[in-house]
């Protein structure tokens, strides 16, 4: 049996099994008692470019040594099993392209990259922690700036448009670990139930999304690997040299 076009949008719970805290689990105690959305903004970034800094160098310290788990390696194998296959991902924490997914779009930046304010020097790069902190441009001496989609800024068009476009042509779309509610993410997957195709939702809750989808209510290193291997026996693949 061929297997159908799949799409899948991954957000923070697919990283809460590599210890990496969600958003929402977070809620005003991520760091300091603030909440993420306050602190990732353009506004919060021109009144108080430090303070920004010491958030994400503080989650780029917590990240440093944590692994893709189950759930991570899955879709990586996926990746390389199948033949209509594209990842997008809300997430920043480099935990995908870690466990080997190639077919990956990266919606709302990367944690590992800053790019300057004012020239167009970019870099990436794993030291933690930062030091100077601030980052300074080594091209204008002027401030970097995390390589990240903050809330209020718009996403990347030509990223946007490969996303709305991988949705609309799936028969089947894969929702991990998201709460769907940040835009225009979370719009993905109803453009695949606009086209006929079916959600599948893997997460330890129910969202907006869940009543026109399937739930698969349980920690998605658990579930979807489980789905996966169904899956992957059904449609008769097997890994490279099996
Ligand atoms: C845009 C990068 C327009 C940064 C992120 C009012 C004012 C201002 C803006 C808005 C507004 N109303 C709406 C908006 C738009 C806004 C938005 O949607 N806001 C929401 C909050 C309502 N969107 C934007 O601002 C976007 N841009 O609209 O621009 C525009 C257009 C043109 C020109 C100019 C502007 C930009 C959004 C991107 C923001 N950046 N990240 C950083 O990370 O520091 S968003 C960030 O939060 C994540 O990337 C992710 O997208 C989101 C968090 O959501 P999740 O990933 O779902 O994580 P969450 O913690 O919420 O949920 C975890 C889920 O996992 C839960 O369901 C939980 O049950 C589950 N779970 C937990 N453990 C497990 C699990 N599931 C399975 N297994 C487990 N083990
Ligand atoms: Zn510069």
């Amino acid at each position: 049996m061929t297997p159908p076009r799949i799409a899948v949008l991954t957000g923070a719970g697919i990283s809460a099994g590599s210890g990496v805290p969600t958003f929402r689990d977070a809620e005003g105690s991520l760091w300091r008692q603030y909440n993420p959305q306050e602190l990732a903004t353009p506004q919060a970034f021109r009144r108080d470019p430090a303070l920004v800094w010491e958030f994400y160098d503080w989650r780029r310290q917590r990240l440093a040594d944590s692994q893709p788990n189950a759930a991570h390696l899955a879709l990586a194998e996926m990746d390389a099993l199948l033949p209509e296959f594209t990842l997008v991902t809300q997430n920043i924490d480099g935990l995908h392209a870690l466990a080997g997914s190639k077919r990956a779009l990266y919606l709302h930046g990367d944690i590992w990259a800053m790019r300057c304010t004012r020239c167009d020097h970019k870099e990436r790069n794993r030291q933690t922690p930062l030091d100077p902190l601030p980052p300074i441009c080594p091209q204008c001496g002027r401030l970097l700036r995390p390589d990240v989609v903050w809330f209020g800024e718009a996403l990347n068009p030509a990223v946007l448009y490969h996303a709305w476009d991988v949705f609309e042509q799936a028969e089947l779309a894969l929702v991990v670990g998201t709460s769907a509610v940040v835009y225009p993410a979370a719009q993905l997957p109803l453009l695949t139930l606009q086209n006929l195709g079916s959600v599948l939702e893997f997460n330890t809750m129910r969202t907006p999304l869940s009543e026109a989808a399937t739930t698969f209510l349980g920690p998605c290193e658990e579930t979807l690997p489980r789905w996966w291997a169904e899956k992957r026996a059904e449609w008769g693949l097997h890994q490279s040299g099996q």
